[in-house]
């Protein structure tokens, strides 16, 4: 219950805060794309992690205030990027499903394009396979919605959940993220090289981008390069860094 009410507290506040981490092209070692992340500046405590406050704004509902204002955010950063004349990457924010089962994401998504004046090609959602689990037709038709709007969708921790595949067919989706599980031991465990090829295959025969979460050393990129994977996410590119940190790398790359 502290938590909960100091959470209110936060959004009122504006100690809420998004940080992006850098997503890269292995071909170019370009920036092709940001995670925004959520952070809570809580007075007396410093930054503090999502996972810590994001499972009781789930049980309270708090997750949908705080949802939105990720939407918002994210959407108002990217456009001021635009503005300062920087080569403004794709922003991927992370959707909840119980977002999705309580919310219109798609009129949500919308509003935030329309009252940034940001291009919709500039917005990603990532999306967990648990959403498509117990997907109802209300989850398809809203995720073709946001597709049609030209906003891309992933599916975040690829390869960790309890759905089958037939989803990938039935929803249209843009992107799979190697789950950094995989990542993480790839060097020195074959069975997850095997499936990190496996999944690079099937992104390959559904027409799918494939990104690579979690990448540390110099040798994990090579392989997934070698292996197919174009893009990836990791300490070995950059950690989520603030906005103004996250500004600088685009300025140097521009
Ligand atoms: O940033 P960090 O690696 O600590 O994030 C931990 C987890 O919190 C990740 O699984 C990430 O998907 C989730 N997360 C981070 N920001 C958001 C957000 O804005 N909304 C939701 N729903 N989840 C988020
Ligand atoms: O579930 P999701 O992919 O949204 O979570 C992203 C989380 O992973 C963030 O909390 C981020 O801080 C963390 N993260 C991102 N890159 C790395 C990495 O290279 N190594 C580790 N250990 N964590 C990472
Ligand atoms: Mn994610
Ligand atoms: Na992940």
């Amino acid at each position: 219950v502290a938590l909960e009410a100091e959470l209110r507290n936060a959004i009122e506040h504006d100690q809420l805060e998004l940080f992006y981490q850098p997503q890269i092209d292995l071909r170019t070692n370009e920036i092709v794309g940001a995670e925004a992340l959520l952070r809570w500046n809580r007075p007396d405590y410093g930054v503090v992690a999502p996972n810590v406050f994001l499972g009781t704004a789930e049980e309270v509902g708090l997750i949908l205030p705080i949802g939105e204002w990720v939407i918002f955010a994210a959407c108002q950063q990217a456009k001021k990027w635009m503005d300062m004349g920087l080569e403004t990457p794709r922003i991927a924010v992370n959707i909840s499903p119980t977002q999705f089962r309580k919310q219109n994401v798609p009129q949500l998504l919308k509003d935030a394009l329309v009252s940034c004046s940001l291009p919709a090609d500039k917005l990603e959602i990532e999306i967990t396979e648990n959403i498509v689990l117990h997907g109802s037709d209300a989850t398809v038709r809203d995720l073709r919605e946001i597709r049609e709007m030209g906003i891309a969708i992933s599916i975040d921790d690829f390869g960790t959940g309890y759905s089958s595949l037939a989803y990938l067919s039935r929803y249209s989706v843009d992107c799979l993220k190697i789950d950094r599980c995989f990542t993480r031991d790839m060097m020195t465990d074959p069975n997850n090289t095997v499936i990190i090829k496996a999944i690079v295959g099937l992104g390959k025969s559904l027409d799918l981008s494939i990104i690579a979460e979690g990448v540390e050393t110099r040798e994990q990129a090579e392989y997934l390069k070698d292996a197919g994977c174009e893009m990836a996410q990791g300490y070995l590119f950059g950690k989520p860094v603030p906005a103004e940190d996250f500004a600088r790398l685009l300025e140097e790359q521009s």
